[in-house]
């Protein structure tokens, strides 16, 4: 074991309070494509094209054609070792509180998974930029379960049961801001812990990259498992380069 991970396993067998913030990383090896790097879905497609308000007003089929393929794509994927062992440890140790960029529903699955009969609260994520297995009305803002969605033409586009406005997948676009209670629960959560876990993230997407900073800034330790150096590792106390499912159970799995 090298010294970093023996540092981190007791940084975090001895914290009070723990974050994890987690990024498409952490979902790389159940299949879902991350955002950046080599075969991330931003080497294909343009953000500004898909997931800005802007491109939605312009071309809502094209953008949730898009989507569609996501959720798609998603729905076939299972939460991987990763996903199930920070599940497993905030409802078996309390005081964890699990912050995910991600869309993907994955940690709130495992939650499930791992609490089986019991109640999964305490493993269920703060889901910062939203989920796209659910819809908002780009009108009224209402909240509604994901309908199937017909994207041959701007006519079969799903609509509010409300207020015929448009509906869109319940997520943060870029120049949009952030649900303020959840990455405000975020923040306090970031801001008391004794540990800030970051894992699978490229630390570039602002406010949540600015997490750690304020576990950090308030003398907590910030560890980074990352398989890519990134603007947070200059920040971390401990930094580990390897894959999320490979280290993160064995930093905070039952037998560490
Ligand atoms: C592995 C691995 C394995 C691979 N194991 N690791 C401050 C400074 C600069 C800019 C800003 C700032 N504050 C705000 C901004 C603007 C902007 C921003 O941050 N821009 C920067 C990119 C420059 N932020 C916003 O616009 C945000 N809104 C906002 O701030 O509103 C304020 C406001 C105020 C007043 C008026 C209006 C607004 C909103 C940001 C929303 C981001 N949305 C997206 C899309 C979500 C929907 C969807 O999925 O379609 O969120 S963009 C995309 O990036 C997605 C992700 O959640 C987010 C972060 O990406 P993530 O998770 O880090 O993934 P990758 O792909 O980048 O990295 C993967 C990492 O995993 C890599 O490091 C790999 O090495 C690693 N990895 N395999 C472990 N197996
Ligand atoms: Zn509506």
């Amino acid at each position: 074991m090298t010294d970093a991970i023996e540092r981190a396993r007791t940084a975090l067998s001895d914290a009070g309070a723990v974050v994890v913030l987690t990024g498409a990383g952490v979902s790389a090896e159940s299949g879902v494509p991350t955002f950046r790097g080599a075969g991330g879905l931003w080497k294909e497609f343009r953000p500004e094209d898909l997931a800005t308000p802007e491109a939605f007003a312009r071309h809502p089929r094209v953008v949730w054609e898009w989507y569609a393929w996501r959720r798609t794509l998603v729905s076939a994927c299972l939460p991987n070792a990763a996903h199930r062992v920070m599940a497993e440890r905030a409802l078996r140790r309390g005081n964890v509180t699990i912050v995910t960029q991600n869309v993907d529903g994955l940690h709130a699955r495992a939650a499930r998974e791992a609490a089986g009969d019991a109640d999964p609260t305490a493993a269920l994520p703060l889901e910062v930029h939203g989920s796209l297995l659910r819809d908002r009305c780009s009108r009224c803002g209402a909240r509604s379960e994901p309908v199937t969605v017909d994207a041959t033409s701007e006519a079969t586009l799903p609509r509010c049961a409300r207020c015929g406005g448009l509906l869109r997948p319940d997520v943060v676009w870029f120049g949009e801001m952030l649900d303020q209670g959840v990455i405000g629960s975020a923040d306090a959560a970031a801001t008391t812990a004794d540990v800030c876990l970051v894992v699978g993230t490229s630390a570039l997407v602002h406010p949540a990259a600015s997490l750690p900073l304020r576990t950090r800034a308030q003398g907590g330790v910030v560890i980074e498992v990352n398989p890519e150096e990134t603007p947070l590792t200059r920040v971390a106390e401990i930094s580990i380069r390897g894959l999320a499912g490979d280290v993160v159970p064995v930093l905070i799995g039952e037998t560490a």
